[in-house]
């Protein structure tokens, strides 16, 4: 089974580098508690829930990656197995999750290559710089190597479907961004053609949609219009691709930055966490849709009606293996090929 990793490390923690939501909730995740449902001790033990490399500086953190500098050209991109939902991060771990994810990314970047150039170096833990060797074993498979750049303010979004804000904005006034939707759509509606929908990050931590035309005050014009068209032409080669695969890539989020060699796509690219991906065969416009990824998990925590509030329950063994099989299976869809540890 692939939820028994045995190569991934559970590392020490850093409290004070988390935000409150990891803090709160890692807190739980104690492998000495008795008295929650556990997974076995050889999967517990894979999970890798919060990083710690000593001597090298957090650059930013996120409710499942984090970023450190190595030096003032390259981060080290570093995917957790941490899962969140209903904007919390939970108690419990994905194994292989972290590995899923980098590796998706991967394939992407590869794949959208002769689109757009991207931030990663290398992924090859024997080629990274000395500096990061002693933590070779936690960073495989799971970290990239990535170009620093200054990164362009704003979250390049690209809907091909309405859900989610875009089906709010929708049923208030008709439109998605400031674009005009044909009227009588309904949720989940495939749209006429993909949308780009950019948003900012907002102060309470969540996306604010904006209009092109207040990204192009933010961005400027020129960028503004290579963004979107980048960001068009990505997503219809990806979705495409998904889809063929059995993937409905609903929307899906781009970060770029900027480089000495120009525009880069950044972050990770086209994952389950940064996009809406939906089981293409059971697709039903007119209701909000099944998550390829994360269902098991959304009707557990509705099941036990966990109110919302931290701290974030764990989940039982079973959830967490069918959560695992279906991050591997999305992998595999995807790319055609198995992941291997
Ligand atoms: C960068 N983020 C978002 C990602 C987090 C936050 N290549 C880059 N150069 C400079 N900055 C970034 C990147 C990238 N990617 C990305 N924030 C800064 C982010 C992962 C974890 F906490």
């Amino acid at each position: 089974m692939f939820c028994d990793l045995r190569h991934a490390v559970k590392v020490s923690v850093d409290k004070k580098t988390l935000p409150n939501k990891i803090r709160h909730c890692s807190s739980v995740h104690k492998a000495s508690r008795e008295d929650e449902p556990h997974v076995t001790n050889q999967a517990l033990e894979s999970v890798l829930l919060q990083t710690d490399f000593a001597g090298l500086e957090l650059y930013a953190s996120g409710k499942v990656r984090d970023l450190y500098r190595v030096d003032n050209e390259r981060l080290l991109f570093v995917a957790t197995d941490r899962i969140s939902a209903f904007d919390y991060v939970l108690a419990s771990g994905i194994p292989g999750k972290g590995r899923v994810l980098t590796q998706l990314s991967l394939f992407w970047f590869d794949f959208l290559a002769e689109i757009v150039p991207n931030h990663l170096l290398t992924a090859e833990v024997n080629r990274y710089p000395a500096s990061l060797r002693p933590y070779g074993e936690q960073l495989q498979g799971r970290s990239m190597l990535v170009v620093r750049a200054d990164m362009i303010a704003i979250e390049c979004v690209v809907r091909g479907y309405l859900s989610g804000s875009g089906w709010k904005e929708y049923q208030q006034n008709g439109k998605v961004c400031g674009i005009e939707l044909p009227r009588g759509l309904r949720e989940s509606d495939k749209l006429p053609e993909p949308i780009f929908t950019p948003a900012i990050k907002a102060s309470s931590g969540h996306d604010e949609n904006i209009s092109f035309d207040e990204m192009a005050q933010r961005a400027g014009p020129k960028l503004s219009e290579q963004l979107r068209e980048l960001s068009l032409k990505i997503y219809r080669k990806a979705a495409a691709h998904a889809l063929a695969r059995g993937i409905i890539i609903a929307d899906t989020k781009f970060e770029f930055g900027r480089t000495a060699r120009g525009v880069v796509l950044a972050d990770e690219v086209l994952t389950p966490d940064s996009s809406r991906f939906w089981p293409a065969d059971r697709y039903q416009p007119g209701r909000s849709q099944e998550s390829f990824d994360k269902q098991f998990v959304r009707d557990y925590l509705e099941k036990i009606r966990w109110n919302k509030q931290p701290p974030a329950p764990p989940l039982p063994p079973a959830v967490v293996q069918e959560t695992c099989d279906k991050y591997v299976e999305a992998y595999r869809r995807l790319t055609g090929r198995e992941l291997t540890a």
